[in-house]
């Protein structure tokens, strides 16, 4: 197929190429809105590269389909996920997308402490604490009681530990958290699985539960 669409590709390239050397001369003075309406017609052209990688995704979702087996049942609806019977296979689905959801917590909490390592350690002593809410916290370009408000909220957002400061034990700790977190989700998709689960099988089943 790739072969067929970079031939079309070449195809379409020569007949812009033709057109363009077969204008006659008195088209030189054509505005350039013109010519680049001339590209984007060529812009068009390229569609179909379109219509064939829809194709392809017909054909990798059917593949996809009998590869999930009986998580196909992730087509469920809202209600039937939340009611279902805990040890049913829809019930496991469900138990998966929470902990699905609760790894996507955890890793985005790591994200934001190291977020807040690499941006708001104003004084680059490795930690953001007080010190930094002295500072010019919330970057609008003047040191007010605002700038203590937003530290505090932030470590107060993000602190693992209670120690009132965010620094690379935080970091330590949601990672452990996220590891651990993503570990239950793939146990949880494990059990209600019949099939191998492959990385293609999360991301279909996080795409029916609507968690990609
Ligand atoms: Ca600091
Ligand atoms: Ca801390």
């Amino acid at each position: 197929m790739r072969s067929i669409q970079r031939s079309r590709l070449l195809l379409s390239a020569g007949a812009a190429g033709l057109l363009l050397t077969a204008l006659p001369v008195g088209l030189a003075s054509v505005p350039t809105t013109a010519l680049a309406d001339s590209g984007n017609g060529n812009g068009h052209g390229n569609g179909g590269l379109h219509g064939n990688s829809s194709a392809n995704g017909h054909a990798s979702v059917a593949s996809e389909n009998s590869n999930l087996g009986a998580l196909n049942a992730a087509h469920a609806s809202d209600s039937a996920l939340a009611n279902a019977s805990p040890n049913s296979r829809v019930g496991r689905i469900a138990a998966y997308r929470d902990a699905a959801l609760a790894a996507q917590t955890a890793a985005d909490t790591e994200a934001a402490i190291s977020d807040a390592l690499a941006n708001h350690d104003l004084n680059n002593d490795g930690v953001v604490d007080a010190t930094d809410g002295t500072l010019d916290f919330n970057g609008d370009g003047t040191v007010t009681a605002d700038d203590a408000t937003a530290e505090q909220a932030e470590v107060g957002a993000l602190d693992t530990n209670g120690d009132g400061v965010l620094n690379q034990d935080d970091v330590s700790n949601a990672q452990a958290a996220a590891d651990t977190a993503q570990d239950d989700a793939n146990a949880a998709l494990n059990k209600a699985a019949n099939k191998p689960v492959t990385d293609d099988v999360v991301d279909a089943v996080n795409h029916l539960l609507g968690i990609d």
